[in-house]
């Protein structure tokens, strides 16, 4: 909380500073705000369990971790780096510039939009204070039933189950806000097709969401009741079925994989134009692809399952829906490069990281396409093999594709520039540690090393890879403290912004940075995609960029708009599922957590439904 109260005094935004004025926000911009820092600090968090993993790994017979612990640190790290890294990370994003890219003073739902915050943050702490309170989730971050019901380690899982279901409440909240802003926000003039791509995307992975969780919630509730009440669903000896989990979680598990990587997406594809001074080639593919992958998505989950015997004629049809799903992502990969194809480039951060992204994602891209050969996968399944193809996709996509908008919107968000040579230097250290790191695990992995083990033995010809990707995660670390001092650096050193640091394309480029809290003096009326590069140039007979005299900037009086009211309700009625979910844990002296939680929460959902949502004006 430290981090985000400091930022209160500096943030020109705020309506009113200090932590108070942070818990009750209900400004998008500041709630984004909260989302990125608390996706940095459980990004420490998830690369320090990394780092304890590969020390372990760092020689055979580590003895660094005990077998006990770590289950509990891969667990935990996926689960950090998947839940609390990624998503949020995308939250922040959507949350900041969704209304911004619209033409849009908020969010739909500026009060729900608090409550998806406050749960995902009470989540987060919730799933890490397990590691205090009698040891952290050491299933798997995919919970295999009966590893997962199993009921001997008292309430390790129970953490688990209980975590992603409210993590999930909060995603499926903003899923529906995210949806209505789309549909009834945007600015007049901004039709569907004229969106940002970055919008369009944050859009597909809503729907995406709003489809996938219900299942994973169905699942979690069954795995509750398995371990707490004594029901079977997963149980084979009682006529339950644990590969029914498996599918339960796959059938959200695979669209989550997009519900992680197209956020990126759109955030390379609102990059790549702007630093290659040209309109993203063959738009309308791109918004047209990413919404085919969001449909085929959720028709793929099996290929998780190739040895779980599920018969040839299902292992054949998955197989072939795995192999489809690449076409519209290699769609996506060619209009990236026909944009960067005769473009004066510029090779600033934002740039690179998108290059970066490219260039790891299709080395994912194409090691996942080995997955989709069952006789292949059969090998590569549980092997090192995996954790090098997901880190290509997670990491060198995802990751990669988020820190391409930090560098992007900072400036917006901060109004002031990080630092060229400290960001590039974050990003050569990050690349070079990354591939150092992971691509020895699929050497490692069609060597036979399997994944989740604790210890390998000497002799087996796993001693020199390992030892490479343990000192690639170290530079990796590295270049975190790099973007870390650049961060800190740019607080006042950092080169003052102005609106439109970029030449850029889109709707938050006309207005200030930081934002006022109103975002546009005037609502805009947009006559194009991307508007506001049509504002700035026109076109002569050549068809080249000509300058417009004098590009429009927007500057008015803000007496008659009326922003909702700050509100503590929706923290309050997060910090009660918290009390209660503790309590669900210790079931059953809980209950009474229970029932004390579930009143506060009452108390904030009453409070909140009496509360007017514009005060009089009179700040
Ligand atoms: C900081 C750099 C990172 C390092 C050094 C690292 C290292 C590792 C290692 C060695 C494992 C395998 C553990 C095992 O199978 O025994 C692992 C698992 C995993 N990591 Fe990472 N990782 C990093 C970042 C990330 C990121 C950014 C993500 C996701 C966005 C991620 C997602 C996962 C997942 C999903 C697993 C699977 C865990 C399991 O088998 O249940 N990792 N990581
Ligand atoms: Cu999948």
């Amino acid at each position: 909380m430290s981090e985000e109260t400091q930022m209160a005094s500096t943030d020109h935004t705020a309506h009113r500073g200090g932590a108070w004025g942070w818990i009750t926000s209900t400004d998008h911009k500041k709630i984004g705000i909260l989302y990125g820092v608390s996706a940095i600090m459980f990004f420490l968090i998830g690369g320090v369990e990394a780092l304890l993993i590969r020390t372990q790994l760092a020689l055979p017979n580590g003895d660094v971790l005990s077998a006990d612990a770590y289950n509990q640190m891969f667990t935990m790290h996926a689960t950090t780096m998947v839940f609390l890294v990624v998503m949020p990370a995308a939250a922040a994003f959507t949350n900041y510039f969704l209304p911004l890219l619209l033409g849009a003073r908020d969010v739909a739902f500026p009060r729900l939009n608090a409550l998806s915050y406050w749960i995902f943050f009470f989540g987060g702490l919730f799933l890490t204070i397990s590691f205090f309170v009698g040891g952290a989730p050491d299933g798997g971050w995919f919970g295999y039933a009966p590893l997962s019901t199993q009921v001997s380690e008292v309430v390790r899982m129970d953490y688990w189950a209980l975590g992603l279901l409210i993590l999930g409440l909060a995603s499926v909240l903003s899923a529906i806000n995210f949806i209505t802003t789309v549909f009834t926000m945007r600015a007049p003039g901004m039709t569907l097709m004229r969106m940002p791509v970055f919008a369009w995307m944050a859009f597909v992975v809503a729907f995406l969401l709003l489809f996938s969780l219900p299942i994973i919630t169905v699942g979690l509730f069954q795995v509750f009741l398995d371990r707490n009440l004594g029901t079977l669903f997963f149980s084979a000896a009682g006529g339950g079925d644990p590969v029914l989990w498996q599918h339960l979680f796959w059938l959200f598990g695979h669209p989550e994989v997009y519900v992680l990587i197209l956020p990126a997406m759109g955030i390379v594809s609102e990059v790549l134009p702007v630093f290659s001074g040209k309109p993203l080639f063959g738009r309308s593919f791109v918004i047209f692809s990413g919404i085919a992958i969001g449909f085929m998505g959720f028709g793929v989950w099996a290929h998780h399952m190739f040895t779980s015997g599920l018969g040839p004629v299902a292992e054949a049809a998955f197989a072939l829906t795995t192999m489809f799903i690449g076409v519209p992502t290699g769609v996506k990969i060619f209009n990236w490069l026909g944009t960067l194809w005769g473009g004066s480039i510029r090779f600033k951060t934002p740039m690179l990281f998108s290059l970066g992204f490219i260039a790891m994602f299709v080395i994912g891209g194409l090691s996942g396409v080995t997955h989709s050969i069952v006789p292949a996968d059969t090998q590569q399944h549980d092997t090192y093999y995996v954790v090098a193809h997901f880190h290509y996709v997670l990491f060198g996509g995802a990751i990669f594709g988020l820190f391409a908008g930090v560098y992007y919107w900072w400036p917006k968000i901060t109004g002031r520039l990080l630092h060229e040579g400290w960001g590039k230097l974050h990003f050569w250290t990050m690349l070079i540690g990354f591939n150092l790191t992971f691509a020895p695990m699929h050497v490692l992995g069609l060597a036979g090393m399997p994944r989740r083990t604790y210890r390998y033995p000497e002799g087996l010809g796993f001693e020199f890879w390992n030892f490479v990707a343990t000192v690639g995660s170290y530079l990796i670390a590295v270049s975190i403290l790099v973007f870390l001092w650049n961060w800190w650096r740019s607080r006042h050193h950092g080169e003052v912004a102005g609106n439109d640091p970029w030449n850029g394309r889109t709707l938050e480029w006309t207005i200030p940075s930081p934002p006022p809290h109103y975002n546009f003096a005037t609502v805009p009326t947009v006559h194009s995609e991307d508007s506001f590069w049509h504002d700035k140039y026109r076109e002569d007979e050549a068809g080249n960029a000509v300058p417009v005299a004098a590009a429009p900037t927007t500057t008015a009086a803000e007496e008659d708009i009326h922003m909702p009211s700050p509100s503590y309700y929706p923290a309050l009625t997060g910090f009660g599922m918290f009390i209660a979910l503790m309590g669900f844990v210790y079931l059953p002296v809980g209950l009474v957590a229970v029932a004390a939680g579930l009143m506060v929460t009452m108390w904030g959902l009453f409070g909140w439904a009496m509360e007017p949502l514009t005060r009089e004006p009179h700040e």
